[in-house]
């Protein structure tokens, strides 16, 4: 019996009616979405870039995703296993579609440390910066006491559309996203003001729903009914300002072997929702062009 009562989550927990609605599992048409998406102009690539804090989830983020497209759990990106920083380089995922890839790449770099240090956050959000207007060549090693500098071999002195950023996600772990310091706030307002500048959309990824709320491990398809999840996200909106519905809570991929489409649901529907906003801001770019 002790197994089953370890189960049982208080009905109070629960909203009578889910805040948002997704499609768990029995209708396809994110997956559909995300599969069929192809921007305006052949070639070119929508680039979504991942920040936000160490040990967040933001590679665990891309292998979810690829794990969903390619239909098998993956790990293209490498993940931590400590609380240390583990992503150093600037590296752009490609997600096979057949003998092709995707048209759109996703971006991994090194995590915002929780540090005092004014310089160190002052470097991290340039880093940012260069990343989105693409100036960041692939395999750039994050420096934390040094920005990247014009001089480098990875810096890019001529960055096509293609290697410029069209929507920025900020991934944040829902355990701690209520803890967050003043300045790792700081920062990523820093790095909000710098992308509402170039015109890049952004919105926020809630991982780790799993760990933070028991009537969300006990059954993911809870997300949108976790009144407590509500109120974490609706705190951190408030706080850092990006709104609501620019912020989408999953549960990754990261001890599984097999798939769970419950969990699927919820991860292609915040791909879609990433996409569909990125290609807004690419579209209106392009169109500025002609
Ligand atoms: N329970 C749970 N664990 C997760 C989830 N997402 C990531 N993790 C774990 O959190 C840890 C950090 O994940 P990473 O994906 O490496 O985080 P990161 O943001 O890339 O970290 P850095 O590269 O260090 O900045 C790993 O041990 C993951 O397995 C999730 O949704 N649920
Ligand atoms: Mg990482």
């Amino acid at each position: 019996m002790g197994s089953s009562s370890s189960k049982t989550v208080a009905p109070s927990l629960f909203l009578e009616n889910p805040w948002r609605q997704i499609n768990n599992g029995e209708n396809p048409t994110d997956q559909h979405f995300v599969e069929n998406y192809k921007p305006e102009v052949e070639e070119q690539n929508l680039r979504i870039l991942l920040h936000g804090p160490v040990g967040a989830g933001k590679s665990s983020f891309i292998n979810s995703v690829n794990s969903v497209l390619q239909k098998r759990v993956c790990c293209k990106a490498l993940v931590a296993n400590s609380c240390d920083c583990f992503t150093k380089k600037y590296t752009t995922y490609r997600i096979k579609k057949g003998n092709a890839f995707y048209p759109f790449v996703l971006n991994d770099m090194m995590g915002l440390k929780n540090t005092t240090s004014r310089r160190n956050r002052r470097i991290h959000v340039k880093d940012v910066k260069q990343a989105l207007k693409g100036h960041i060549k692939d395999g750039y090693v994050f420096n934390p006491e040094n920005k990247l500098s014009k001089g480098d071999r990875y810096y890019n002195r001529t960055p096509t559309e293609n290697d410029k950023v069209h929507v920025l996600v900020c991934v944040v772990d829902t355990n701690t996203a209520s803890l967050m310091s003043d300045a790792t706030v700081e920062a990523i307002q820093d790095v909000r003001d710098e992308a509402n500048g170039l015109e890049i959309p952004q919105v926020a990824i809630f991982t780790k729903i799993d760990e933070a709320f028991p009537e969300i491990k006990h059954d993911v398809t809870n997300v949108y009914r976790s009144e407590c999840l509500q109120k974490r996200i609706e705190e951190f909106s408030k706080r850092v300002g990006i709104p609501i519905n620019f912020i989408f809570p999953v549960k990754n991929y990261h001890s599984e072997r097999e798939l769970n489409p419950d969990m699927d649901a919820i991860i292609i529907n915040a791909m879609r929702h990433i996409i569909d906003i990125g290609n807004d801001s690419l579209n209106r770019k392009l169109r500025s062009q002609t």
